[in-house]
C-alpha cells in the first residue's frame, strides 16, 4: 500500500513539473514589452517595399530597445527612421528620406509608436503584393524581451 501511494505522489509531482515547463515555454521571455495595433501599408504592383507600423509599450521597470525585425512577407526587414534630407539652408526643403536604425530605446514605463513620418518597419523585397485586408506575421526583436511576433493587418495607405 505504501509503495503505491508513493508512486502516485511521484506522478503528481511529475505532471506539475510538466505543466510549469509548458506555461513558461508558452509565455514570452518578458511580459513587460507588448506590441499592439500592428499594421502595414498596402503595396502597389510596382512597389517592392512597404512600411509597417505598431505601438510598442514597455510596462516593465527597465528600459528595453527595439533592435530588429523580420517577416515571412519580405526578404529583408529593417527598422527605419524618417529624416529630413539635405541641409537646412537648402531652398525648397521638405524632402523627406529614411535611414536604417540599429536600436530604438523604449524607456521603462514608456511607449514607442511606429507611425508614418517617424520610426517604422520597412519590408523590402515583398514575397507578394500586400492587399488591403491581408494579414502578415511581423516579428519585432527586443534587446531584453526577445522576439515578439504579431499579426499586422494590411490597410490602405
Ligand atoms: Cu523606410
Amino acid at each position: 500500500m505504501h509503495s503505491l501511494r508513493r508512486t502516485r505522489l511521484t506522478l503528481v509531482v511529475a505532471s506539475v513539473a510538466l505543466l510549469a515547463a509548458c506555461s513558461s515555454a508558452a509565455a514570452p521571455p518578458s511580459a513587460a514589452v507588448s506590441v499592439t495595433d500592428a499594421w502595414a501599408r498596402s503595396s502597389s504592383a510596382t512597389a517592392s517595399a512597404a512600411a509597417a507600423y505598431a505601438t510598442i509599450t514597455n510596462a516593465g521597470p527597465t528600459a528595453d530597445a527595439l533592435v530588429g525585425a523580420s517577416s515571412p512577407a519580405a526578404a529583408t526587414v529593417e527598422v527605419h527612421e524618417t529624416v529630413a534630407m539635405g541641409s537646412p539652408a537648402a531652398s525648397g526643403g521638405g524632402m523627406m528620406g529614411m535611414q536604417p536604425v540599429a536600436r530604438v530605446e523604449i524607456p521603462a514605463g514608456g511607449s514607442l509608436e511606429l507611425k508614418p513620418g517617424s520610426y517604422h518597419v520597412m519590408l523590402i523585397g515583398l514575397a507578394r503584393d500586400l492587399a488591403v485586408g491581408d494579414t502578415i506575421d511581423l516579428t519585432l526583436t527586443f534587446e531584453k524581451a526577445g522576439p515578439i511576433t504579431v499579426k499586422a493587418q494590411v490597410r490602405a495607405s
